[in-house]
């Protein structure tokens, strides 16, 4: 609600058909690693005549789903979409190819494509063809949304999120217990959304045995559970626990015993720190990963300079003695890592603090 004398900000007739392009991008959240969910609206008038995402890694790009289903209705109209076409030829021939051939007027891209292969010349390709291009448009939310492909292919590691709940006295258990929920229902609900749409939901050893928690997606339709990740440099993991499974990966130190988890069909990565965890789990295709604790890995990984993104959610209660959410050496006021972007908003009773730490 404004106050008074104030109007939200209007958004442009661009910035609407892409919020609509972004909408069908996420769709692909979660199952596009290494390449980026993409969504595209082909617009003709006023009236949207193609809409496309790409699915996931090896099917077509969105500009390919959208102008399938636009076909002839596409010559003459304008295309919104999320990321810049890609004028490469990859798993996929051009983009650019494709949206030239159509005949559209006009292409509205959110986002420059940081793969080196395109970088700017998606957009140079469709400008020499004779094609109008916009290039920026709601573009802090498509690199957002596009942040894990961005850090992959830029940094050749994951994207790393933070999360936790703690109670308005900073505490996220009682001592020596697990599993009491500290946030309630819609905290847990909001929290499954992120399981399904990050690559990866990583513990460490610690919350595995104390919490044996499933770390799968439950309650989102059409939901897929992320690849559970277990950080245990010293392989203390209860190997009954519910968190392995398929594809489940134990990160562990270069030297640690393995071979039981291994021959369970684990992937074992065996890394030095923590970084080198992370650009091993690059080049097993995770571009995101949830970190859901506890407070020796949180910590671990936000002492490295790691997280990239916090999400918190605080509970209107209070504990008295319990577990801090990090167990990392006391700073100066002065060098608190100040999140950016911030946002707050109320789940039921408890409130979500959400920010980041580096930009995108
Ligand atoms: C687009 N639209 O929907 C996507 C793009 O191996 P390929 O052919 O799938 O190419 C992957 C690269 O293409 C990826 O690294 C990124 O640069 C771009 N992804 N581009 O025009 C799309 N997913
Ligand atoms: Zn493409």
């Amino acid at each position: 609600n404004a106050p008074p004398g104030r109007v939200a900000a209007a958004l442009s007739i661009d910035e609407r058909w892409m919020t609509l392009a972004l909408d069908l991008a996420a769709r692909g959240l979660g199952r596009t690693a290494p390449n980026p969910p993409v969504g595209c609206v082909i617009v003709r008038g006023h009236e949207v005549v193609g809409r496309g995402f790409h699915p996931r890694a090896g099917e077509p790009h969105a500009e390919v789903f959208a102008l399938r289903e636009a076909g002839a209705h596409a010559r003459g109209a304008t295309a919104y979409v999320t990321l810049e076409p890609c004028s490469h030829h990859g798993r996929t021939p051009p983009c650019t190819d494709a949206l030239i051939a159509s005949g559209v007027r006009r292409v509205v891209v959110s986002a420059l494509d940081p793969n080196p292969r395109v970088a700017g010349r998606g957009v140079q390709v469709l400008r020499d063809a004779g094609i109008d291009v916009s290039v920026g448009i709601s573009e802090a939310g498509a690199t957002r949304q596009q942040a894990g492909f961005r850090s992959l292919i830029v940094r050749g590691r994951p994207w790393v999120v933070a999360k936790y709940a703690m109670t308005l006295d900073g505490k996220v258990a009682a001592v020596g217990e697990g599993n009491g929920s500290v946030s309630g229902a819609a905290a847990r609900e909001r929290t499954m959304v992120w399981r399904n749409e990050l690559d990866a939901v990583a513990v460490g050893s610690g919350t595995l045995n104390m919490d044996d928690p499933a770390l799968t997606t439950r309650g989102v339709p059409g939901g897929r559970d992320a690849c559970a990740v277990v950080f245990d440099r010293q392989t203390r993991s209860n190997p009954q626990a519910r968190a392995w499974r398929r594809g489940s990966v134990l990160v562990t130190a270069p030297d640690a015993a393995a071979s039981a988890f291994e021959a369970a069909g684990v992937t074992v990565v065996r890394a030095a720190t923590p970084l080198d965890a992370l650009m091993q789990l690059g080049g097993l295709d995770i571009s995101s990963v949830l970190l859901e604790g506890g407070p020796t890995l949180l910590s671990a990984f936000l002492d490295a300079g790691l997280v990239d993104d916090v999400r918190v959610f605080i509970a209107p209660k209070l504990l008295g003695g319990g577990l801090s959410p990090l167990t990392s050496p006391a700073r100066r006021m002065h060098d608190a890592q100040a999140l950016r972007d911030v946002s707050v908003e109320t789940l039921g009773a408890d409130v979500l603090v959400t920010g980041l730490l580096s930009d995108i």
